[in-house]
């Protein structure tokens, strides 16, 4: 496998004489404003909020010789702009774009502006769930093998910067690592990454879609610049993930639990990652023959991360990292020495035999789904948080298989969960046919006082609420702190 960092060419954009409009004034689009400003010397920014937080923001980007606006937007100064960069979290029908749309103004995302001014070469991660776990281990691998690499993207939380502080850090990193949601890669128009990752893909943010299919397109972006050159490492096991990167040009590396030696696959594609006799292993060279040679990582046990979802977060990381050109001796020290990211089924304390676990991260079904096949204890539940329309029910079975004690429900969520998961779970889904308590919660601390209530020595006291947080808190890593400060106090 070869490194693509060497034969990159990046030109950036040197002049755009109307200058640059940065619509939303939030982590990303500070860091778009501040490259603008780097980069070309002014910039209009534009919120309509006009909170404190924004304000502060605002005061500091002026300083820097920004013009910003707070509590609306300037049509006339963004139509007249050169570039419109706008924030993933305004959505395309929001009124300020839908009357850009109608004068015919066209805008990009935020990593399209970063990435326009990047030097070396570009690993994009998408997917709907694993992302930040995929793209950091992807840069420690990176690192770990002496290969200058910085994360940014989507990733928040303070994990890791959006794109843009990426083209303002000095020395420009020789790969970038860009985690990218559907929300960022609806504005690409000629971002294309050297290498690919798509981690899986499910049912998400139905509330800004309203169907599947608009989400999964946008998600299809990330292969819309594709060439000959382009390398793409897939989940092989997801039947969505193989459709979305179907018919893209370059090569296509799949991952997967099995080797599936026996299995066709899809045609183009090769068997690159997989797990043999619970090794984590590479397969470089041909496909499949006595050509094919196979790289032994580390044992899965190995993995400091809990879950079979992050056995395959890992079998991603390390294919992308040896594209990359990370040697295998590398990958397997780094691989050992990465430890859980808070809030993603993290353990933060054990007390009187029940295991707390903090999975705040979890703002959707299928993310939840994950948690529960990932612990090896019964489980108490709590579920809730801001109702984006999806459906429930099939938590009823990975309920009964983690053979849950009862489910705490909390939120905006909770009086329609409550209804359509009380019937199922009071049918005999739980273990050996009991019914599982379905019991609703005035918030959060209540919902862990409920759930401290019902946890037996030997259980798990799981917060994966297959939600977002934005009913109660500003953000999951909030409601996660605030899971975690309880924890700590009520454990003791
Ligand atoms: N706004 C307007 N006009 C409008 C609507 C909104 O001005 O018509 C303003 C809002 O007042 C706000 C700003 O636009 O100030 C929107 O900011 P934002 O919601 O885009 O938030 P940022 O702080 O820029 O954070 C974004 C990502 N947020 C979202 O996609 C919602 C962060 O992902 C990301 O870390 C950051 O950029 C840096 O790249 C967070 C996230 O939850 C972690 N992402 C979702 C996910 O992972 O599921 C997609």
């Amino acid at each position: 496998m070869r490194s693509a960092a060497a034969g990159s060419t990046r030109t950036p954009v040197r002049n755009v004489p109307q200058g640059v409009a940065v619509l939303g004034l939030g982590a990303s689009g500070d860091a778009a404003a501040r490259l603008a400003l780097e980069k070309y010397g002014s910039v209009y920014v534009s919120d309509h909020s006009d909170d404190g937080g924004t304000r502060r923001r605002a005061r500091a980007l002026e300083a820097l010789g920004a013009d910003v606006h707070l509590g609306g937007h300037d049509l006339g100064r963004i139509a007249g702009a050169g570039v419109v960069v706008t924030s993933p979290g305004i959505p395309g029908n929001a009124p300020v774009l839908r009357r850009l749309r109608a004068r015919g103004v066209r805008w990009i995302s935020e990593p399209e502006f970063a990435a326009r001014f990047r030097t070396g070469a570009l690993i994009g991660v998408t997917g709907t769930n694993g992302k930040t776990t995929t793209s950091v281990l992807i840069g420690h691998l990176l690192v770990a093998a002496g290969i200058d690499a910085a994360v940014g993207g989507n990733v928040g939380g303070g994990i890791a910067p959006p794109a843009s502080a990426l083209a303002l850090r000095s020395p420009r990193a020789e790969w970038w690592v860009l985690e990218l949601s559907s929300f960022q890669l609806a504005g690409i128009e000629r971002f294309s990454p050297e290498i690919g990752v798509l981690t899986n893909l499910s049912e998400d943010h139905l509330d800004r879609y309203g169907e599947v299919a608009r989400y999964f397109a946008d998600k299809k972006r990330l292969f819309r610049n594709a060439t000959a050159a382009s390398r793409w490492v897939v989940n092989g096991e997801d039947a969505e993930a193989l459709a979305l990167a179907g018919d893209a040009v370059g090569e296509l590396h799949l991952f997967a639990g099995k080797p599936r030696d026996a299995e066709p696959l899809p045609a183009r594609a090769r068997l690159s990652a997989f797990v043999r006799d619970g090794v984590l292993t590479l397969r470089t060279g041909a496909a499949r023959g006595p050509d094919a040679s196979d790289e032994p990582l580390v044992p899965r046990e190995k993995l400091r991360l809990l879950g079979r979802h992050n056995v395959m977060n890992a079998l991603a990381a390390a294919l992308a990292a040896r594209l990359a050109g990370a040697a295998p001796a590398s990958l397997r020290r780094g691989l050992a020495s990465f430890a859980p990211l808070p809030h993603r089924l993290e353990p933060v304390t054990e007390r009187s035999g029940v295991l707390w676990v903090n999975d705040s991260k979890a703002t959707n079904v299928t993310a939840t789904l994950s948690a529960l096949a990932s612990i090896a204890r019964p489980v108490v539940l709590i579920l809730g948080g801001k109702d984006k329309g999806e459906d429930p029910l099939p938590l009823v079975p990975a309920l009964g298989s983690a053979a849950a004690r009862a489910v705490v429900l909390y939120g905006e969520t909770a009086g329609r969960w409550a209804r359509e998961l009380s019937g199922p779970l009071s049918e005999g889904a739980g273990s050996g046919g009991d019914r599982i308590p379905v019991v609703v919660a005035a918030g959060l601390d209540d919902a862990v006082a409920v759930a401290r209530r019902h946890a037996l020595p030997g259980d798990a006291l799981l917060l994966s609420p297959a939600c977002p947080s934005f009913d109660l808190f500003r953000s999951y890593e909030e409601r996660g702190a605030r899971f975690a400060g309880l924890a700590r106090e009520r454990a003791r």
